[in-house]
């Protein structure tokens, strides 16, 4: 056996606990990666997506050259080419396109694959030079953003988590999701004898832990909410005095939820009438409480009524008086990673448009936009299977007059539509430095080995198609450990950071006395399904990160089948059993899945977990609606289906 070197490192996935990892290298070749074990937050365990990542690097079907369509869109036909003649080609359809419809006829659109620095940022700096479109908007948590920009705090940091007495689990699947959580959570029970709720459509592997699951209708958490206050209001359990300070709209805010009585919310919720009183009265008493708010609940038209409610409860609670109280959505270390992207770079005088992330489908297909979308490139995301209305996106990525450039590890569908397929390092062969969305700490990821194959980190992409392009400034010089010290916060050095690995940045929890926050601003019941229809849900798989590792085969075997969850009575009313085929269709397209009939799902709902791609013919977006929040959150939840078993297994989408 050779000697054993090991890097720290970090996992890159868009999940809100950023391991700290080591990687075992043993005659250069990653023999391991293993969780960091003195690392405060991550504990020295990865999860069960991830504890292999090696294998994604050395995996088979790794892109590890770039690539030249050669057959029709959206096929897997591909031609070998060398980085030069990518570059070359690269640089003069981006050229063209910006000569013949102006440069906002070009689009980048990037997301979280890799939520470092590096690899998110570093291309931005190649299209602000161009003059292209700008990006805005996102397709995860954006009503918190957007609540965020209201004034609502994101939260608190999670590890004083600790000394809540009750915590709600809202929406939140945390022992699938963000695992590293459990440890606070169960903290809090062992210190002060915490009762830990969970709140879910679905008795998730979270819910199974918890003291209780309250199974609520999906979109009618706003209305419990509503409800609890209102007894909170009436049986004088609320602590005025905070709450009239926090909030300008008080006394709406009490009109607000006048109406919702225990027996409207009940029947509103599909829950006993008389849980509303006791979890009102439970969640007064607590000293403090802390409501831990999830994604799911987020991803419907009425995404940011859904924050409002839960932060009046917390504000009518006075729960932000004390350690470990309040609302947490969302926790960061404060890493400026935007600034990264050099926004400075913009041609003076230009002042180039800004298109939501979250439209793709819309920008590609709108024949109104002035100048249309002519040049795309994609990196760190697969819209082609995690955007709204999916179909959509791909007859735009289908057009034969756009050039699209994506930059990737393996060949996605969205991939798949590209004139230009380009090799990226996976985190074991680049240099990176991450924030965080569910807690306080900087982490530095170092390189274990040298890329494999022809791949290149974004920031050396970033530097040789400036260099084709004729861009040149020194921005787009810039090595990437450079591009990545750009975005530490002050006092934070990349020295001290690679030398300690991680760095916990303290700050103080949110001040809500005196905040001026306008909480009442709606509550609205969720809509009935249409006859015969079923409510679908598609929440996070444990074995995938989004439409990540599903292509991998132990990820796959761990997960199984696209597997749709059905309440007995749904399936009994169509005449369907476990384990048989069904098709889930609506308007916009049909998918297929197995049938797995469980009382872990409501009536009326149905629940398909993961993000499958084309191959598995179960990409459930392609049933989703183009339809946003007032702050552009997609509704991934607002979607209705007829499922039926199939006359032919019929897989379309319009
Ligand atoms: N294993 C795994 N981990 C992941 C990911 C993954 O894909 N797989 N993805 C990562 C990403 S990008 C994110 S954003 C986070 C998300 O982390 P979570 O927020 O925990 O995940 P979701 O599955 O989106 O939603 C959580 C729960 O919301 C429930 N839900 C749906 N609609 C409603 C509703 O109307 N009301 C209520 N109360 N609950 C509802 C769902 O049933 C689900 O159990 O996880 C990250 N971690
Ligand atoms: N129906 C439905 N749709 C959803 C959701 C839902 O719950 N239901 N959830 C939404 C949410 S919360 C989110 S966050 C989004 C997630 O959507 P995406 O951000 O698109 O996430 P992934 O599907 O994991 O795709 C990330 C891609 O980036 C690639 N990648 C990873 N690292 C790198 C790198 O270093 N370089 C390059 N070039 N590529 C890399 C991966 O191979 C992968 O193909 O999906 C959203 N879509
Ligand atoms: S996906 Fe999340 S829990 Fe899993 S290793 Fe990465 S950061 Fe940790
Ligand atoms: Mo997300």
């Amino acid at each position: 056996m050779g000697e054993v070197r090991q890097v720290k490192g970090c996992c890159p996935l868009d999940c809100q606990d950023t391991c700290a990892w080591v990687a075992e290298v043993e005659e250069g070749r990653v023999v391991a990666v293993r969780g960091a074990r003195d690392h405060p937050f991550t504990r020295g365990v990865l999860c069960a997506k991830v504890n292999d990542y090696q294998a994604r690097t050395y995996a088979p079907d790794r892109l590890l050259h770039p690539l030249r369509r050669v057959g029709p869109k959206g096929s897997d036909r591909f031609e070998r080419i060398s980085w030069e003649a990518a570059a070359a080609l690269i640089a003069e359809r981006f050229r063209a396109i910006a000569d013949r419809h102006g440069p906002q006829a070009l689009l980048p659109h990037r997301y979280l694959g890799s939520m470092g620095v590096v690899q998110r940022r570093a291309p931005m700096r190649l299209f602000h030079a161009l003059g292209a479109s700008r990006l805005q908007g996102g397709i995860c948590s954006v009503a918190a953003i957007a609540t965020a920009a209201e004034g609502l705090p994101l939260g608190f940091d999670p590890e004083d988590m600790a000394e809540s007495r009750l915590i709600l689990l809202w929406g939140l699947n945390l022992l699938t999701t963000c695992h590293h959580h459990w440890h606070f959570v169960q903290e809090a029970r062992r210190r002060h004898g915490a009762r830990i709720l969970c709140l879910d459509p679905i008795r998730t592997r979270t819910a199974r832990q918890c003291d209780e699951h309250i199974a609520l209708r999906p979109g009618s958490d706003a209305v419990l909410a509503a409800g609890m206050a209102r007894v909170m209001l009436e049986e004088r359990l609320a602590d005025l005095g905070f709450a009239r300070g926090a909030c300008a709209d008080f006394d709406a805010l009490a009109a607000q939820v006048a109406p919702w009585t225990p027996e409207r919310v009940a029947k509103a919720c599909g829950i006993p009438a008389e849980t509303v009183p006791r979890l009102a009265r439970d969640f007064a008493a607590a000293r403090p409480a802390a409501i831990r708010v999830g994604v799911g609940p987020q991803q419907t038209v009425h995404g940011e009524e859904f924050l409002r409610a839960v932060h009046a409860l917390a504000v009518l609670g006075g729960h932000w008086r004390h350690r470990g109280g309040g609302v947490l959505t969302i926790a960061t270390p404060g890493l400026d990673d935007l600034r990264a992207e050099r926004a400075d770079l913009i041609p003076p005088g230009a002042a180039p448009r800004a298109l939501d992330m979250a439209r793709l489908g819309a920008t590609l297909t709108d024949p109104a936009l002035d100048p249309p979308v002519m040049g795309l490139m994609v990196w760190g995301t697969n819209p082609a299977v995690v955007q709204p209305d999916a179909g959509r996106v791909r007859r735009g990525l289908a057009r034969e007059d756009l050039f699209t450039v994506v930059i990737e590890h393996f060949l996605t569908d969205t991939a798949r539509h590209a004139d230009v397929v380009l090799p990226s390092t996976t985190q074991l062969e680049h240099f990176d430095v991450l924030g965080a969305w569910g807690h306080q700490y900087v982490t530095v990821n170092l390189p274990a080995i040298a890329p494999l194959g022809e791949a290149k980190s974004h920031g050396e992409i970033m530097r040789l198609l400036a260099r084709s392009l004729g861009l040149d400034h020194p921005a787009l010089r810039e090595d990437d450990e450079t591009i990545a010290a750009s975005a530490l916060p002050p006092g934070l050095t990349l020295a001290a950071l690679k030398e300690a690995g991680w760095v916990k940045m303290e700050k103080p929890p949110p001040r809500l006395d005196g905040a001026g926050l306008r909480l009442a601003r709606g509550v609205t019941p969720p809509p009935a399904p249409p006859e015969g229809m079923l409510r679908l849900l598609t929440p996070k798989a444990h074995f995938f990160l989004n439409s990540s590792f599903a292509n991998q085969p132990r990820q796959r075997r761990a997960q199984g089948a696209p597997r749709l969850e059905m309440a007995p009575a749904d399936a009994a009313a169509r005449g369907l059993g476990e384990g048989q085929a069904v098709r889930i269709g609506n308007a916009r397209g049909t998918i297929l899945a197995t049938l797995h009939v469980t009382d872990a799902v409501p009536p009326g709902v149905a629940a398909l977990p993961g993000k499958w791609w084309e191959a598995d013919g179960a990409v459930a977006n392609l049933l989703t609606p183009s339809a946003w929040s007032p702050g552009g959150q997609p509704a991934y939840n607002d979607v209705f289906v007829a499922v039926e078993a199939p006359a032919a297994a019929a897989y379309s989408w319009r």
